[in-house]
């Protein structure tokens, strides 16, 4: 008799049924989603209630869920799937390394081809400083290594007070232990609580809090709190800055052109790290292939993630400038610090095949010359409709603001009462239209997957324009305007 442990095993692979001519048992699905998944930031009874759609399939920029509803992919997955869906290349490139070395570790004085080609690459691709790469498997991985690195490397050059990292409030730096610290998500510090020397302070949002300011004016004001900051904690005890070059999870925060440069200045008369967050900002999403370059700074650690591997495979990591990397190799001794799959082969393989796509359809380019424009044009015009009331986008992030009145001037708009949940109405009429569109409180947002044409632009417009008119009729009805 084979142990007890064995038999549900074998009886729940035999219970799951193959889908027959793309048909699928959603229900079944559901149920036994229900049952046994709990899902990330999740509320769990109200999703019970609901039911999950189930996805299935992806094409291109579209996707088809278990019902056979063909749905154009907004969001890029979560903001991820650059090259867009069903890329035969990335999965004969991980079907092969996955037969030759389907893993080795990357410890005790070993190393893999693909990790090593990738490493080389990215700091091709990336801005001059950087000559180093330290993989991991996820941007919250990566940031947690931010952390741990910034101060190794205060401590290496004996300065050891030196450990508080300063942050915004409303970013998202991941879901560890630091990185929720290191985030400024008020929902996940009440939960998961903050680190000793995690710091915040505001973020560059000139619609909520730039009223009576110009743009570039908010700019160096919002900049400014950084130096109060540094200030008040003693620039002796300051190790790094760390931001997203735009804002993504927080709802796609654009900051005004002035803010960058003010940041890197003060870092730079401080002498405190600067860290990018562009894991949703590198690999093209702006239009160029690293954000700080469009921003004009000069990081000293960049985080990256997501659109290294388009989201084929998890991977993350951090690109080391020369001033960290010195300090770590040269110095010497132990950086303790790792994780089983930093430098997984198979993951950085399909980065490899990712990057190539990127390069070769030339979708950076693209993005900055051609689709990205186009979409700025085309995402403002939605200005005109009475539920908007400021758009604004950079390459192949935009977000919109839905108010209750709209006004010429953003800040004369008259907005919902937050607690109705305007956005999440209105995302579930942008489903309805095929659409996957975020919302983030009564922003919503999107950032499709770059290699979206100037047609389907088009049509995605013409999608998110029924959803605000269907949103509009729905809300009139619930009394709310
Ligand atoms: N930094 C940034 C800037 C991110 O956007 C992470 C770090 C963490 O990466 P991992 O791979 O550990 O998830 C992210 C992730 C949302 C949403 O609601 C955004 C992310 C993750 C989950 C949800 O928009 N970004």
């Amino acid at each position: 008799m084979p142990p007890q442990s064995l038999v549900p095993a074998a009886s729940v692979l035999a219970s799951v049924k193959a889908a027959v001519n793309d048909v699928y048992d959603t229900a079944a699905l559901r149920q036994l989603d229900a049952a046994h998944y709990l899902h990330p930031f999740t509320d769990h009874a109200a999703l019970k209630s609901k039911g999950v759609r189930v996805m299935v399939r992806g094409e291109g920029i579209y996707l088809w869920d278990s019902e056979g509803n063909k749905i154009l992919d907004g969001m890029s997955g979560l903001w991820c799937v650059n090259v867009g869906y069903g890329r035969t290349r990335i999965s004969e490139a991980v079907y092969r390394q996955m037969e030759t070395l389907p893993f080795y570790n990357s410890f005790f004085n070993t190393t893999n081809i693909p990790a090593v080609n990738l490493a080389a690459l990215l700091v091709e691709l990336s801005p001059p400083q950087f000559n180093h790469v330290f993989f991991t498997g996820s941007g919250s991985e990566a940031n947690d290594t931010n952390l741990r690195m910034v101060r190794r490397y205060w401590d290496l050059l004996g300065c050891p007070g030196r450990h508080t990292i300063i942050s915004r409030y409303n970013a998202y730096h991941g879901s560890t232990v630091a990185g929720s610290a290191l985030g400024g998500m008020e929902g996940m510090h009440e939960q998961a609580g903050t680190l000793p020397g995690i710091e915040h302070i505001g973020q560059p949002n000139w619609f909520e809090s730039g009223q009576g300011m110009s743009e570039n004016e908010f700019g160096i004001v919002a900049a400014g709190w950084l130096e109060r900051k540094i200030l008040e904690i003693g620039p002796d005890k300051v190790a790094a800055f760390i931001g997203e070059p735009v804002q993504g999870a927080g709802g796609v925060i654009i900051p005004p052109a002035t803010y960058w440069p003010e940041i890197q200045r003060i870092c730079d008369k401080y002498g405190v790290l600067l860290i990018a967050d562009e894991v949703i900002c590198g690999f093209g999403r702006l239009g160029a292939w690293f954000a700080s370059e469009l921003m004009q700074i000069k990081p000293d650690l960049i985080t990256f993630a997501k659109g290294v591997t388009s989201g084929y495979v998890p991977l993350g990591g951090v690109l080391v400038g020369d001033r960290v990397a010195k300090v770590l190799t040269e110095k010497g001794g132990d950086f303790n610090h790792g994780f089983t799959y930093s430098g997984h082969p198979v993951a950085c393989a399909a980065a490899l095949e990712n990057l190539r796509i990127i390069v070769e359809e030339q979708l950076v380019q693209q993005v900055a010359l051609e689709t990205g424009p186009y979409l700025k044009s085309k995402f403002a015009s939605l200005g005109d409709h009475p539920l908007v009331g400021y758009t604004n986008s950079l390459g192949f992030v935009a977000g919109l603001n839905l108010v209750k009145k709209r006004a010429d001037k953003p800040h004369d708009c008259v907005l919902f009462n937050p607690d109705l949940g305007v956005g999440m109405v209105c995302r579930g009429y942008m489903f309805d239209n095929g659409i996957i569109m975020r919302a983030v409180g009564d922003r919503m947002i999107i950032a499709p997957p770059l290699v979206m044409t100037t047609a389907q632009i088009d049509e995605m417009i013409t999608r998110i324009r029924s959803a605000l008119d269907a949103t509009l009729a729905d809300i009139r009805q619930r009394g709310w305007l």
